[in-house]
């Protein structure tokens, strides 16, 4: 079928887009993330920064992307805002060192706040799809994030028909922008499961400006072998999670999984794959990684909601090539639907998200290296940790060669307070916090969670908390071990009269 639309090469379309304009891209981790145009961008952006002329663009996403966006228009220095959720290195540095208005939200909020208006305009929506029916219909690739809102409110579209990806995805996705208040209804989800919008994005053809070709695959990359470390925290969350069963707080039919990105995120998932005790289990999450693949074929996971596929080449090709079995095991929501705060509380999904640190009452900083430098961003985490039915944080119990201790007195930055943090786990241990009052969770945390390196250096700064109050907290010794690691580089061998 002739496409009713202008065929355009990236360049050619690049040059629609003006210095200044904000662009809601799809892509939710570097899967189903635009790619050729916003190459030619940071191209389009080098030219005129030669040319002594001004480049920059906002970029809106799901959530990470690829090297052919964040990771080249950074290169090309043409980001001038960014939300919600990054990992480029180079993006980092930029926005670290204050080159680039960075806005960290909660993923599942985005898309109702660019409908609410209060980011503006939204100039341009640049998606990826894989097939364009009559009528306006679209069908995305391997990620919905927020592309559905950027084609229903940004002024004008261009779509990237990427032939990498099998027009038969048709069927993987479900798309449903819900109400804005005050008209808002329920989201009618009751299982991981449950279908309730459409396949395809509807768009007005008439903002469709240009269709461009393209055949690139998914930047994603492989992940890095798990360590004896991850391995023991994946294996102390499985544990805890048997153990939450066997003691019947925990339904014996099991709950919906929830899990982040990265390795550990991989260890736990392996982990709870084969344990014997945990039965067949359903994940609603946000993306899908390379480890849940082989759950699936074995039957080990039964259903997988998410809104995307992070998978690796190889990975990838296994789902292709057996496309209707997955299409039975597989679906990719929209973000705000994927980390619904309404459907995760409905069906109690168990969330096990990453943390950077955490501290003595519980508290969780996910995002800012020492209170400062921000790694990535919150992501869905939040979305999923205040309405879970168990919130479980995990983290190796040191970084950086064992110098810095992932348990701390006081969080260098909150992400998620103590309200709304069930578990927190490290290869040391578990520390369920429920219905522990402060003194309790500290006691706990160090005993079960501090690497031995820092345990009596933990003791000694509640010992010299001269009067406990309801929460065991000093105002000049809270950042202490921080302050400490900025002067000599360790955080270990503290001397608390020091920092008194
Ligand atoms: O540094 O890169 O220089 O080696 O932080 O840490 O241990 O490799 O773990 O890659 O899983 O990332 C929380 C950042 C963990 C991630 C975070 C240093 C450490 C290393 C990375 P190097 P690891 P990971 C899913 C849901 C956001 C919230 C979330 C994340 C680097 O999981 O972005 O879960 N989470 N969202 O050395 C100094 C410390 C440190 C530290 C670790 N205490 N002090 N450096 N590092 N702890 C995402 C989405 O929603 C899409």
């Amino acid at each position: 079928m002739a496409l009713p639309f202008p065929i355009l090469t990236a360049e050619e379309a690049a040059e629609l887009i003006k210095d200044g304009q904000k662009i809601g891209f799809s892509g939710f981790t570097p899967a189903g993330a635009a790619k050729a145009v916003p190459a030619a961008l940071a191209q389009k952006a080098k030219r005129e920064h030669d040319a002594g002329r001004p480049f920059k663009i906002s970029v809106l996403t799901g959530a990470s992307t690829g090297k052919s966006l964040d990771g080249a228009l950074a290169e090309a220095e043409a980001t001038l805002f960014r939300t919600p959720y990054m990992g480029n290195p180079n993006l980092r540095k930029q926005i670290n060192a204050g080159d680039v208005h960075y806005v960290d939200m909660h993923l599942s909020v985005l898309p109702q706040t660019v409908r609410y208006g209060a980011l503006g305009k939204i100039d341009w929506a640049v998606v990826e799809v894989c097939d364009i029916l009559a009528g306006g219909g679209v069908v995305l690739t391997t990620s919905v994030g927020a592309a559905p809102t950027y084609l229903a409110h940004a002024e004008k579209i261009i779509l990237e028909l990427n032939s990498a990806h099998p027009a038969t995805l048709l069927g993987l996705h479900d798309i449903l922008e819900p109400q804005d208040p005050p008209f808002r209804r329920e989201i009618p989800i009751y299982s991981a499961s449950d279908r309730v919008g459409s396949p395809i994005c509807v768009v007005d053809p008439k903002k469709i400006v240009a269709v461009v070709l393209n055949n690139q695959q998914d930047e994603t990359g492989g992940f890095d072998p798990s360590t004896p470390e991850t391995d023991r925290i994946g294996q102390n969350v499985a544990d805890f999670l048997v153990g939450e069963m066997k003691a019947g707080r925990i339904p014996k039919s099991f709950l919906p999984l929830q899990s982040g990105v990265g390795n550990i995120a991989n260890a736990v998932l392996a982990a709870i794959g084969k344990s014997k005790d945990i039965p067949t289990f359903q994940m609603y999450t946000e993306v899908l990684q390379d480890s849940v693949i082989p759950l699936i074929e074995a039957g080990r996971c039964s259903f997988a909601s998410t809104t995307a596929l992070t998978l690796s080449h190889e990975a990838m090709k296994k789902v292709i090539d057996d496309l209707d079995f997955y299409k039975r095991h597989i679906l990719l929501r929209p973000q705000e639907i994927s980390n619904n705060p309404e459907i995760v509380r409905r069906i109690g999904v168990v969330s096990m998200n990453t943390a950077i640190e955490f501290d003595l009452a519980g508290n969780v900083n996910s995002t800012h290296v020492m209170g400062k430098t921000m790694m990535n961003g919150i992501g869905g985490s939040g979305d999923f940790t205040r309405a879970a039915y168990v919130s479980i944080f995990s983290c190796p119990s040191t970084a950086k060669g064992g110098k810095i201790s992932a348990v701390v007195p006081f969080v260098s930055h909150l992400d998620h307070s103590e309200h709304s943090v069930s578990v927190v786990v490290t290869d040391q241990g578990v520390a369920d916090l429920r219905g522990k009052d402060p003194l309790q969770r500290a006691e706990l945390i160090i005993n079960n969670c501090v690497h031995p390196d820092f345990k009596d250096q933990l003791r000694d700064y509640m010992g010299r908390i001269k009067k406990i109050n309801h929460q065991p907290f000093s105002l000049s010794m809270a950042y202490g071990m921080h302050r400490q690691f900025e002067k000599t580089g360790d955080m270990r061998g503290i001397n608390w009269a020091d920092y008194c």
